[in-house]
């Protein structure tokens, strides 16, 4: 007989984390990164697309605070696009990013032009925004915790990318400083509200489903990427 016992939080949140190993940092595109065999270009590749989910991010959150009624929720949810699109005395995440663009090589102009963004990189991303504006914002505010795992990434890059990558510019290790310290914050409120809203088993359940998505979104722009930067095969490689 299934059991339809929901979990108590400490084991929702357990359940949540045990999918740490389905994280894009296992990806076989991070783990050639991560291990400084990249040539500039396939950096360069990577940091162009992910440009394009840095500017969806505000996007996606903005789109969650208009899908809901809660002027508490929204109150705290508001740092998230401020975070990146910035504020008084904070350039703000998406700038950090062109700078990160500017120090491997690219200009701003790329990264704004999208000339870079594969169709698959694209076509993930907007998934992401997609569920935000028609899912509950409870929902689609879960599914940012993704980021339970994020701070493993952002200190493996700025630990080991100095000595696999010398020449990226020092600038550019600005927006992994600054998320190491914006995302555990924006997690815990992000599992209240999870917590807070995910009360039966099924509901439970339900919330891994959403969470699987979400590593599904992060996932498929390695591959695309891969396909691309790694196998070069970017879309319409007519060669078998
Ligand atoms: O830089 C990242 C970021 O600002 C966010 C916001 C959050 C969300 O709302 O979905 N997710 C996220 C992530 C960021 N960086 C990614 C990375 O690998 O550098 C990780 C990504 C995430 O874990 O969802």
């Amino acid at each position: 007989m299934s059991d339809n016992t929901p979990w108590t939080h400490e084991e929702f949140e357990a359940q949540l984390r045990s999918k740490a190993n389905l994280y894009h940092f296992h990806h076989p595109f991070h783990k050639l990164m991560h291990a400084g065999k990249m040539d500039q270009k396939q950096v360069q590749g990577w940091v162009a697309n992910r440009f394009y989910y840095q500017t969806a991010i505000p996007i996606k959150d903005a789109a969650i605070m208009s899908n809901c009624p809660d002027r508490d929720v929204r109150k705290h949810w508001v740092q998230r696009i401020l975070d990146h699109d910035g504020h008084e005395g904070d350039i703000g995440g998406i700038e950090a990013w062109l700078q990160l663009g500017e120090a491997v090589g690219l200009t701003r102009e790329e990264l704004w032009s999208e000339e870079h963004v594969l169709p698959g990189v694209r076509f993930a991303i907007d998934a992401y925004i997609n569920f935000a504006r028609q899912r509950p914002w409870q929902e689609a505010a879960s599914s940012s915790l993704t980021e339970l795992f994020a701070p493993t990434i952002h200190k493996h890059r700025i630990d080991h990318w100095p000595e696999h990558y010398p020449w990226i510019e020092e600038k550019g290790y600005n927006y992994f400083k600054k998320r190491l310290h914006e995302a555990p914050r924006d997690v815990i409120n992000g599992l209240q509200i999870t917590m807070d809203y995910y009360k039966t088993r099924e509901e439970q359940e339900r919330m891994l489903g959403i969470l699987q998505f979400k590593l599904d979104v992060l996932w498929t722009m390695c591959d695309a990427m891969w396909m691309a930067y790694v196998e070069n095969r970017p879309p319409y490689h007519m060669d078998v």
